[in-house]
């Protein structure tokens, strides 16, 4: 009786082989980059499982989405990637009938994301926010004096500063196009140059200071400010404030700061996007439509710490979230930060082997 039973639920399951695989969604979403309960409710009113996997690097999931078949359905690359990554043909245009919560989306991120996706026919936004530094507020000072600017690049990439902070710990994000493009605009240059010139002066300025990094990575320095382990990084801006609420939580008295430095920063637009060869796009929209509901947008919002792209979400941003300048900068900060467009193969590649000789020092 029992093997009857399975045999023909075999044979229904056999003959049903969409529906099970409707009942999926794959997402490949950046680290602490939502809030903790917003996939289980996307599963509770949709009955679709997320397998949500994470990454902490724009150039990692460049190399899976190029190798092609990354089984995912849905990916948030910033917009600096996704455009080149559209021209590849990597993504399917989105279906916008299947996102009615297009609507509550802010026209100016719109007007900006539109500049990496034309028509912002593949993408829409899901937050945006800076690159700047994380420091450990008493660590710090100690080493530079009450009297030190803690509001400027100086204390990453001024050789005799950070020099006298490396006992304490530096990290720098392993990004090579995030740590180019600060180090030019430190220099005063294009941060958005390609020549050959700009980016030896880059070099030089990472090989200054590169003694005193003492590593490379792209999410390890959220545990490690956060417990005293080091004391400055090259980092994204809500990842530092998730950084200091740990500190505070652990009661160690460790205070971080973040700042948008007073030369400006990158200001990034990360995005969703659906890859052409996506095994359940009716899938993806529906888990972007969600993540695009006022409601969803604010608590992921008010749990991460960057901007929202939902315009509609803003009055249900916490104030302490959305009236802190470096998370959403007022004109005069915003009219320092500047944007990244899509490098060309050809500059990456130089970029890429810059970037090895200065993270092995040679
Ligand atoms: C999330 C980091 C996303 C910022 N933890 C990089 N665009």
């Amino acid at each position: 009786m029992k093997r009857a039973l399975a045999v023909a639920l075999g044979a229904l399951l056999a003959a049903t082989p969409a529906l099970a695989q409707d009942q999926v969604v794959n997402v490949y979403n950046w680290s602490d980059y939502i809030a903790e309960d917003t996939i289980e409710k996307f599963t509770t009113e949709t009955g679709i499982t997320v397998n949500y996997d994470v990454f902490d690097s724009n150039e990692l999931v460049e190399s899976k989405l190029l190798a092609g078949n990354s089984g995912y359905d849905v990916v948030v690359p910033s917009g600096f990637f996704l455009e080149r990554q559209i021209q590849a043909g990597l993504f399917q245009p989105l279906d916008k009938s299947k996102l009615p919560n297009l609507e509550h989306m802010d026209p100016e991120v719109m007007e900006s994301t539109a500049s990496h996706d034309p028509g912002n026919e593949h993408a829409v936004d899901y937050m945006w926010g800076t690159t700047g530094l994380g420091y450990n507020v008493a660590a710090v000072t100690e080493r530079l004096g009450a009297d030190a600017n803690l509001d400027s690049w100086d204390l990453l990439f001024d050789p005799e500063t950070v020099a006298k902070l490396a006992d304490c710990g530096v990290a720098m994000l392993d990004a090579p196009a995030e740590a180019y493009a600060a180090a030019l605009n430190y220099l005063g240059r294009d941060p958005n140059s390609e020549s050959e010139e700009d980016l030896q002066a880059a070099e030089e300025l990472l090989m200054s200071i590169r003694p005193y990094i003492r590593y490379f990575h792209s999410s390890q320095y959220i545990d490690d400010l956060g417990n005293g382990e080091i004391c400055l990084a090259m980092g994204y801006s809500g990842d530092v404030f998730i950084a200091a609420d740990a500190a505070s939580e652990a009661g160690q008295g460790v205070e971080i700061a973040y700042v948008i430095p007073e030369e400006g920063a990158l200001k990034w637009f990360d995005l969703f996007a659906i890859p052409a060869d996506a095994p359940n796009a009716d899938n993806a929209h529906a888990f972007i439509d969600f993540m695009l509901r006022p409601e969803v947008a604010a608590a992921n919002t008010n749990y991460v710490y960057y901007a929202s792209g939902n315009l509609s979400a803003l009055e249900l941003i916490d104030d302490e979230v959305k009236n802190d300048p470096a998370i959403y900068p007022t004109p005069e900060v915003s009219a320092k930060l500047f944007t990244l467009n899509a490098h060309s193969p050809q500059y990456d590649e130089l970029l890429t082997r810059s970037f090895t000789r200065v993270k092995t020092g040679q």
